[in-house]
């Protein structure tokens, strides 16, 4: 007799059977965390360049960081020169997973370790990390710990980059640092020689998935790896423990299964079925925090929730990202951004989360999208602000008997069909009560 779920295999076969979790399918919303060292410098040239890219950056002479970095810090400056100021002295986690619950976001996905190679736990295999350097914290333990503490509600998950920049033993990076001035080596602080995959990337992996219980393993980069063995055994470890969690992975662990694709910086035209996850920054080009962004160029509040919207409707996720300041604060302007879009989804969230996409109906046009909560309600999710009148031109589930209702603004609304259209009354007050995208809802009887 064999109970449960029997264990994954490190075989293309057997880990394409793993899938989404539903928490994951239903969550809908999620904060990504890009913070590093790269935090500490916080610069690229506004709405083209990733700041999290810095180091690599800083090493060609064609990019404007090279420029920068000679004369803000000089040339004899090093990457890892950046790791004694990164000192996260205002790290609250508390207020962080607080502001995302209030965000209205269901997950988190911390860089645990991004191209640059610095791991934000204590990683026993290499002493770049946060422990034995900079902060002296293991930020990822802090953050799960307040977040499973202050907002159990919230899933957690972990970004990992699979190869490092500039790490010698990396076959994927080429060489080791060098001054980008002078082209003289720079050591490479507390890197153990080995073998990149055996020595230190399926190792740090598996302390990940064994200490850190993560939910969402977000890889990144791909590349050579041992993946096949590393996601069996986190799949596995997940289901197995005395308490299951339910765990998902996404595609960029450099082998063909996963659960879900990630688009970057952009999202589909239309329904994609097999489940997706859009991310981009708060910031118009950057996941890390860009000191030289200026507010007015943030995404406003509007576009964060016509974004939702629209990839909510073609069965996506949003992972929204922040770059917090070296010192562990978030910006002000992305931590007003979260709070404004907390506020949307605390009137119209139930047409977002457990919700999903309408497959027998065209999106139309610009201004509108549908998702349905299945048995119970259709929901017509209007971007522009409606006139007197919502017309829908395309046949909506809609039946005599059925309440129709403006979230925000709950009086039943009158409603007619007129051969496939569908016409909703919009009074002055309902109109009023919405805000960057009015939803309506057709509760089933
Ligand atoms: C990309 C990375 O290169 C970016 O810096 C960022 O982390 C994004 C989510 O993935 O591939």
């Amino acid at each position: 007799l064999t109970l449960g779920v029997p264990d994954y295999e490190p075989t293309d076969a057997s880990l394409n059977t793993h899938q989404a979790p539903y928490w994951f399918q239903d969550a809908k919303f999620g904060i990504f965390i890009h913070w590093g060292l790269y935090s500490v410098p916080a610069w690229a040239p506004v709405g083209k360049q990733y700041a999290e890219w810095y180091w690599s950056q800083m090493q060609d002479p064609n990019n404007p960081t090279y420029a920068h970095h000679r004369q803000t810090y000089g040339e004899s400056f090093a990457y890892d020169d950046f790791i004694p100021r990164f000192r996260a002295e205002r790290f609250n986690p508390r207020s962080w997973v607080e502001l995302f619950r209030d965000a209205g976001a269901q997950y988190h996905v911390l860089t645990s370790k991004h191209h640059e190679g610095f791991a934000l736990w204590d990683t026993k295999v290499s002493d770049r990390n946060s422990v034995k350097m900079g902060p002296r914290r293991d930020l990822i333990r802090e953050l799960f710990d307040a977040s499973r503490r202050y907002a159990p509600e919230l899933h957690r998950g972990l970004y990992f980059s699979m190869p490092e920049w500039f790490n010698p033993d990396n076959p994927w990076s080429g060489h080791a640092p060098r001054n980008p001035y002078t082209l003289e080596p720079v050591p490479y602080t507390g890197h153990r020689r080995g073998d990149y995959i055996k020595d230190l990337q399926a190792p740090q992996m598996l302390e990940l998935i064994h200490d850190y219980d993560p939910e969402v393993l977000w890889c990144d980069i791909g590349g050579a790896n041992d993946s096949h063995r590393v996601l069996a055994e986190y799949f596995n470890h997940a289901k197995n423990r005395a308490r299951p969690i339910e765990v998902t992975v996404n595609n960029r662990s450099g082998i063909g299964p996963h659960d879900f694709t990630t688009p970057e910086y952009t999202t589909y035209d239309s329904i994609v079925t097999d489940k997706w996850e859009s991310s981009r920054g708060l910031d118009p080009f950057s996941y890390g925090y860009n000191a030289q962004t200026p507010d007015d160029r943030y995404m406003t509040t509007e576009e964060v929730v016509h974004s939702l919207v629209d990839i909510v409707s073609k069965n996506g996720n949003f992972l929204l990202d922040i770059g917090p300041r070296a010192d562990g604060t978030i910006p002000e302007i992305m931590e007003r951004r979260l709070r404004e879009t907390g506020a949307w989804l605390k009137v119209n969230g139930e047409a977002i989360y457990g919700s999903t996409y309408w497959a027998r109906m065209p999106q139309l046009g610009e201004d509108l999208r549908f998702t349905v909560r299945p048995d119970k309600a259709f929901y017509i999710h209007s971007l522009a602000a409606p006139g007197s009148t919502l017309t829908v031109e395309a046949p909506v589930p809609v039946r005599q008997g059925d309440r129709v209702t403006m979230l925000g603004h709950d009086r039943p609304l009158n409603w007619r069909t007129t051969g496939d259209k569908f016409v909703v009354d919009v009074p002055a007050a309902a109109r009023r009560a919405g805000r960057h995208v009015w939803v309506f809802k057709v509760a089933w009887s």
